[in-house]
């Protein structure tokens, strides 16, 4: 209680800056990967001698420390739930940090001796500011479940030795005399209060997954704290409520009366940034930001032009930087156009290209072709009627604030996504067939290359285990969800389109609910169905109301190739075709 005068907010500039060059130092110092059971994807720093010290030693955040053996059972076993751990509390990263180190490699025998490590797994609590010869405080890891984990780990921050680590907010319920006091000494607009049995630790859990947000500052308050209780007229624990500078409060709708859905609809109010991120900005900066008209759409649906410009970009761009497509190259590019011949549900002339490429690509009997040879076949050179790809990139879904977020990588997915549930819809024999093609396609071109090897990673996991089409449509939602939560706050993020865990509550409130300890839950038999009729064909949205540009919810195409350019039919060569295909409105 003592320090909750000089430390209401945790987000002094000093500070900030300090966490930033230590988590920067981090990033380099951790990028070398060895064989062991984490890589820094898993948002785990994985220790060796050299960085030992700038992690454990005197950092600003209490990092949270499993000593293991690659080769020890029990180890392996608990490495899943480390995972999901630092999955789960990606956020406290400034606060708390998961840090692992294999004690089975040579180079770290003398690191794990020098911490006195005699079984496997160890976990240990590392205060911040922990001094050089500090082997960390006990911590009991004996547990597989990740709530009970998280819960330790506030137990351990709510009883930190000063100092205290600077980005962590403070975690102690607050009373009537704090808030009254609160917008003096805080600049924030939104004060949310969340109501609470002193057991509970959701009000704890939300402080700290918005600790990365500006404008935003979470209490808890006991349900013994009745002067508040009384004034706000709470009846429900947990519940939250929003409180403002003028003394006003209302109460946040939130579909459940749990951790995520609190956080999620706090990370959204309106003002509310993560640190260090530009503000959303508006749609007349976007305009001229891109160089480009922004083109209004709906967050809600998909849209033909994404991917054709998704197609356009792979195909003519992404695979341009091959000049010799063979061996591995040449199966990847053949399963990629087989799966869109198959499965892609696009306009006739689109189709048509698709098939006539496939069908080349197929009678290829050599084992590698040029690029030049495959763009002749591509540009439909030979200018066979009504067989067309456009091109050029014309994002709307897609669309990003500036024009190196978004776009393409958006694209891809969506792609992809319908095609998994078009394989469904349209009977496919093979349930593997569009991942396979995804995989390798991704392997084999996809110029992000870090985000290949993750997608390898988890395809090598899990892949071999779907073996219907539902589970094909649910397989790549779920690893999509997972890129989600690895990137959400990073560069590449666009802060007019924060990654969530997808779809969100609003979107679909039936795929959420609750496990029966609080935790979130999937419920996978209403995100089946939300995905087959998102990313289906009759609700992707084609047209474009040719006045406004404004995409129109009345022109949307109304199933498979239905084939609807209005100058495609005249039958003039090359140039119409081309032109008629540049747009699709
Ligand atoms: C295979 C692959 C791997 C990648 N790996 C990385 C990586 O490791 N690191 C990195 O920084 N970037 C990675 N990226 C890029 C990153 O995932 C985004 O594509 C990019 O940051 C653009 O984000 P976005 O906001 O447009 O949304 P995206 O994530 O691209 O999603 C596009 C659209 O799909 C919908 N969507 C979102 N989540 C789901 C879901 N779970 N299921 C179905 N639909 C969904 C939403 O409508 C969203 O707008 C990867 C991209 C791909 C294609
Ligand atoms: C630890 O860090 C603080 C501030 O970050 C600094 O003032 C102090 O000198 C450091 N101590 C050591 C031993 O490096
Ligand atoms: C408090 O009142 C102001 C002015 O009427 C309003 O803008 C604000 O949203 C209210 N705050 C809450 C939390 O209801
Ligand atoms: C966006 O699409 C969704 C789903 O089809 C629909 O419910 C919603 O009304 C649309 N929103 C707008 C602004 O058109
Ligand atoms: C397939 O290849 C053979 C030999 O290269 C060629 O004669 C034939 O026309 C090709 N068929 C198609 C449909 O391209
Ligand atoms: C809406 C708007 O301000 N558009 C401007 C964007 O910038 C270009 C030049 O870069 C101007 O020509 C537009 O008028």
């Amino acid at each position: 209680m003592a320090r909750l005068g000089g430390r209401a907010t945790s987000r002094f500039p000093g500070e900030m800056v300090q966490i930033s060059r230590w988590c920067c130092c981090l990033l380099v110092l951790c990028s070398p990967v060895h064989a062991g059971l984490y890589t820094p994807s898993d948002q785990i720093f994985v220790l060796s001698p050299q960085n030992v010290e700038p992690v454990l030693v005197n950092s600003t955040a209490a990092v949270l420390t499993e000593f293991y053996a690659s080769w020890c059972g029990h180890c392996i076993a608990f490495s899943p739930v480390y995972r999901s751990l630092a999955r789960d509390i990606r956020e406290w990263k400034p606060a708390v940090a998961l840090a692992a180190v294999d004690c089975a490699a040579e180079e770290n025998r003398k690191l794990c001796a020098g911490y006195s490590i005699r079984a496997y797994p160890t976990v240990k609590f590392f205060h911040a500011y922990s001094k050089a010869d500090s082997t960390g405080k006990a911590f009991k890891a004996s547990s597989h479940d990740v709530a009970t984990l998280r819960h330790r780990i506030i137990d351990k921050l709510e009883n930190h030795q000063e100092p205290w680590p600077p980005a962590c907010p403070p975690l102690e319920p607050t009373s009537q005399a704090e808030i009254d006091s609160f917008f003096e000494t805080n600049n924030v607009q939104h004060l949310a209060l969340i109501f609470e049995d002193s057991k509970s630790y959701v009000g704890r859990e939300v402080t700290l997954d918005l600790l990365q947000f500006e404008n935003v500052a979470v209490r808890r308050v006991l349900s013994s704290e009745e002067t508040l209780v009384k004034k706000l007229e709470v009846t429900e624990f947990p519940s939250c409520y929003l409180y403002s500078a003028g003394g006003n409060f209302s109460r946040l709708r939130v579909n459940m009366e749990a951790r995520v859905f609190y956080s999620y609809a706090l990370q959204r109010l309106p003002g509310v940034v993560r640190s260090g991120k530009p503000p959303p900005v508006k749609v007349a900066v976007l305009r001229n930001n891109t160089g480009e008209p922004w083109r209004p759409f709906n967050r809600s649906r998909v849209y033909m032009a994404d991917l054709e410009s998704a197609m356009h970009y792979s195909l003519r761009v992404e695979l341009a930087a091959h000049t010799l497509i063979r061996g591995e190259e040449l199966t990847s590019l053949r399963k990629y156009i087989s799966v869109l011949t198959k499965f892609f549900p696009g306009r006739l002339v689109v189709m048509n290209l698709l098939k006539s490429v496939n069908t080349r690509l197929q009678n290829h009997t050599e084992n590698e072709i040029s690029y030049e040879t495959f763009r002749e076949w591509l540009d439909n050179k030979d200018q066979s009627l009504d067989t067309a790809l456009p091109e050029g990139e014309r994002w709307v879904g897609c669309q990003g604030s500036v024009p190196y977020l978004r776009r393409y990588p958006c694209g891809i997915w969506t792609l992809f996504h319908v095609l998994t549930v078009q394989a469904k819809n349209t009977g496919g024999t093979d349930p593997q067939e569009v991942l396979s093609a995804m995989r390798n396609y991704v392997q084999s071109f996809f110029g992000c290359r870090d985000c290949a090897e993750h997608f390898q990673t988890m395809a090598t996991e899990s892949l071999s285990e779907v073996n219907t089409f539902s589970a094909a449509v649910l397989w790549l939602w779920s690893r999509h969800n997972r890129v989600n939560n690895r990137v959400a706050g990073a560069l590449s993020e666009d802060p007019n389109f924060p990654k969530i865990q997808w779809p969100s509550p609003e979107m679909c409130p039936g795929c959420h609910s609750l496990k029966e300890n609080g935790e979130h839950r999937w419920i996978q038999d209403q995100v089946l169905p939300f995905l087959l009729a998102h990313f289906s064909s009759s609700s992707i949205l084609t047209g474009a109301d040719q006045h406004h540009g404004l995409f129109n919810e009345n022109e949307e195409r109304k199933g498979h190739g239905s084939g609807d350019l209005p100058s495609s039919k005249t039958g003039s060569r090359e140039k119409n075709v081309h032109k008629s295909t540049k747009m699709i409105s």
